[in-house]
């Protein structure tokens, strides 16, 4: 029995799929509980895309009020209440979101591929956790509704994978330091960089968190979801994920 969500489009609002009836429930309550705060927000994204913004770092850069607008309704956005331990995982598409939540269960739940794999929010129950599949596109614009963010506030952890540099989440980034969210980093498919390259390449993730100006990393782990095995920091990774 899984529950919540899926947003995204403030229109759309619940795409489809809340089996739970309970999940649904909770969701049409905290709509009914915040119909200003949701009104407020659905102008705002209007008025993002009527500019053709596309980023929160955009949307900075462009129309700082409403930057500010949007900071402020995030902050008064309650979070989601989600019972357990709930762990999102974001990141582009093909950087090991599925493979990973795959490994982390031990049983192969969510499809993985090459391309746009996973096309909606999937929850999948783990031993006192579940754990958010997230599609690869979630730097976009369009998840600037309210229940996206309360979503993102009612998780206990946000995982965000990324395979080169920080350079893939900045965005992301950006969005969640404004709103004092916390994250945790994944480099992943660390098998593919070269065994002498590895100690160099961590080096230009730590930097790049510095020269970014990063607020809310948490962790930065090197993996490879592929192999759990062969790099040590999967472990603590799963230590800390799981542990509490
Ligand atoms: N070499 C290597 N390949 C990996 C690793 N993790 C995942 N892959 C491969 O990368 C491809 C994409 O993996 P997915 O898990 O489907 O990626 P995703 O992030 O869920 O992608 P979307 O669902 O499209 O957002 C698959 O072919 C995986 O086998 C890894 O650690 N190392
Ligand atoms: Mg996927």
């Amino acid at each position: 029995m899984h529950g919540l969500l899926l947003l995204g489009h403030s229109h759309e609002v619940i795409r489809e799929y809340v089996q739970d009836p309970a999940a649904m429930k909770l969701l049409q309550e905290f709509q009914l509980q915040n119909v200003h705060l949701l009104q407020e927000f659905e102008k705002l994204r209007q008025d993002i895309e009527d500019q053709k913004i596309e980023s929160f770092e955009d949307l900075q850069q462009y129309d700082q009020k409403g930057a500010e607008a949007l900071v402020k309704l995030a902050t008064q956005t309650t979070p989601l209440q989600m019972q357990g331990r709930n762990i999102g995982f974001f990141g582009l598409t093909s950087t090991g979101k599925s493979t990973m939540i795959n490994k982390l269960l031990d049983r192969e739940v969510a499809k993985t591929g090459a391309g746009e794999t996973t096309t909606k929010i999937e929850p999948y129950d783990g031993k006192g956790y579940r754990l958010y599949d997230i599609p690869g596109r979630n730097d976009d614009t369009t998840y600037f509704s309210m229940e996206y963010v309360a979503f993102w506030k009612g998780l206990t952890a946000r995982v965000v994978l990324l395979s080169t540099s920080m350079k893939e989440m900045t965005k992301v980034f950006r969005l969640l330091d404004a709103i004092n969210l916390k994250y945790d980093i994944v480099v992943n498919k660390f098998d593919l960089i070269k065994q002498d390259e590895r100690e160099n390449f961590k080096a230009q993730i730590k930097q790049e968190i510095i020269q970014c100006g990063l607020k809310g990393v948490n962790n930065v782990w090197f993996v490879s979801s592929q192999n759990p095995r062969q790099f040590p920091d999967w472990m603590t990774m799963v230590d800390y994920l799981t542990s509490q």
